[in-house]
């Protein structure tokens, strides 16, 4: 009979662990000539982004059944509790915030006739919690008349090419007779102002001569440029090859873009591509801390 008790009182711990916050039951009533279970030892806690895990040691007789580690949920406003076995020594709390400063814990261990330890008090804070990003992109639908070159060349190659989806059109810069050095480019002038943007082009199809070393240069009176970034890796040199930028995020907004080729693949004096696009790119953050 005694033995059918244990076994009971062994099943419902084992669901007061599955149910754990809202359910947890007494698995029998006091029991004042029972000794108190030991308390645990050296509690500690990391700080993790968003989260605290406590640390602690099972004291050496390990005569506790259950611990219980209660706090303060700010984020639901609740007092909650959390189980752990004696074979544990450590509990992740997740959905914590820096911004509420100490999280109070209180650490009580329970034998199987449910008496209790001295309560242990443990305060730590969270990890800063991770600002999460929303990322769409949406091609800039341009027009050829918003292109510009310092290069045309011209007997073909015009600038139109670019935008016409077809990867066997080409706008190339200068090849005939007077070649002009590097740097050459092409200019868009948007129709409204971005900010966040990136940008993607494809080789031409063949006798491509792709930029190895390119400017991202941005402005907001088509005269005065600044080179946000100076691309001189990555780039592709095969023919047809495509390549997508990174997202830029140059903290202000500006109306004019250049991609500005400061060295091609073998080093000429032009260069071609088949397509470019200009996306724009919308980046909203969502911050827990703020
Ligand atoms: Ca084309």
């Amino acid at each position: 009979m005694k033995v059918f008790t244990k076994y009971a009182t062994i099943a419902l711990a084992a669901l007061a662990f599955a149910s754990c916050d809202d359910n947890f039951e007494p698995l029998a009533g006091n029991d004042t000539n029972v000794a108190a279970p030991s308390a645990i030892q050296a509690i500690s806690a990391d700080s993790l982004p968003g989260q605290i895990i406590l640390h602690w040691q099972v004291p050496s007789d390990s005569n506790y059944y259950l611990l219980k580690v209660k706090y303060y949920d700010h984020l639901s406003g609740k007092d909650v509790f959390r189980v752990a076995s004696v074979y544990q020594d450590s509990m992740l709390i997740d959905n914590t915030l820096r911004k509420f400063g100490n999280y109070d814990f209180s650490f009580q261990t329970f034998n199987e006739a449910n008496v209790g330890s001295q309560t242990q008090s443990f305060s730590a804070m969270s990890g800063r919690a991770t600002i999460t990003e929303t990322i769409s992109t949406s091609t800039i639908p341009l027009t050829a008349d918003q292109l510009s070159t310092n290069n045309q060349e011209p007997s073909e190659g015009p600038i139109a090419n670019l935008l016409d989806g077809d990867i066997y059109s080409f706008f190339h810069t200068r090849w005939s007779s007077p070649q002009i050095p590097m740097p050459q480019y092409v200019q868009i002038d948007l129709t409204e102002p971005i900010e966040d943007f990136q940008f993607y082009y494809q080789n031409r199809a063949w006798s491509q001569v792709g930029p190895e070393i390119l400017e991202v240069q941005i402005s907001n009176d088509g005269e005065t440029w600044e080179t946000i970034k100076t691309i001189s890796a990555g780039l592709p040199s095969a023919g047809g090859a495509e390549y997508t930028s990174e997202i830029f995020r140059p903290g202000k907004t500006f109306t004019h873009f250049r991609f500005n080729c400061v060295q091609t693949y073998g080093s000429k004096n032009y260069f071609n591509l088949a397509e470019f696009r200009l996306y724009d790119v919308d980046i909203q953050t969502y911050d827990p801390e703020a």
